[in-house]
């Protein structure tokens, strides 16, 4: 997959605020800080298109990206389990969410972040589960790869595998926005999702 252009299209939080359905969309979903944003920016090869910061909560709002003039989009969400927000903001978020990810056709996958360092939380795994029953899951990107050795990365590789309970075929990437790392193998993923989209509509 190769990204020839990227540009920002809007900020949402509702849906009569989403761009017009009709194009695919692959989110990136995930705990509050993991890395969705510097991801994104990695992937489109832009250093600030996604708002990135060192302090939780940076995105808070749906913010979709149109790839390759209209190829596709990417959406950055905002992330949980920031503790800092108060339960009526935290319910805002939760309704916000699960409308899209409930409702949004164009939404083909959601590519669900955890960190590298740690077993996934309590909510990646009500995340997870929440995408596996929307058929959404099957692809897992551990991020900030940099901050382990090789031993430690694929010892904790495989606990969050058994943590998510993924099944033999869904995918575990390792990245570094860092040093790059894993960014051609999360492209060449999000180009086979896009195959295997466009094979499903030729055949329908
Ligand atoms: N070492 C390291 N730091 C990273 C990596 N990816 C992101 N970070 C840092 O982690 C912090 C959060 O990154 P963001 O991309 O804003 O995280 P986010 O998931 O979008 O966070 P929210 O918008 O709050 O949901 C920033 O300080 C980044 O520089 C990585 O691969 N390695
Ligand atoms: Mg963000």
């Amino acid at each position: 997959m190769i990204i020839k252009s990227a540009e920002f299209l809007t900020s949402a939080v509702k849906p009569s605020q989403y761009p017009e359905e009709g194009l695919p969309e692959i989110a990136f979903a995930g705990r509050s800080n993991v890395g969705k944003s510097s991801l994104i920016n990695l992937l489109l090869g832009r250093k600030s298109l996604a708002k990135v910061s060192s302090s939780p909560g940076k995105t808070r709002t749906i913010n979709f990206f149109l790839i390759n003039n209209g190829e596709f989009r990417l959406v950055d969400l905002p992330g949980y389990g920031y503790a800092k927000v108060s339960k009526s903001v935290s319910e805002d978020w939760g309704k916000m969410m699960e409308t899209f990810l409930t409702k949004r056709k164009g939404l083909i996958k959601v590519i669900q972040l955890v960190d590298a360092r740690h077993e996934p939380s309590a909510q990646d795994r009500q995340m997870y589960d929440f995408l596996q029953y929307y058929g959404l899951d099957g692809l897992v990107v551990a991020t900030k790869a940099d901050k382990l050795s090789k031993n430690e990365l694929s010892r904790n590789l495989a606990a969050i595998r058994k943590s998510l309970d993924m099944e033999k075929d869904d995918i575990l990437i390792a990245t570094s926005s860092l040093s790059k790392t894993g960014i051609q193998e999360l492209l060449d993923n999000i180009e086979k999702i896009l195959e295997g989209y466009q094979e499903n509509l030729e055949n329908d």
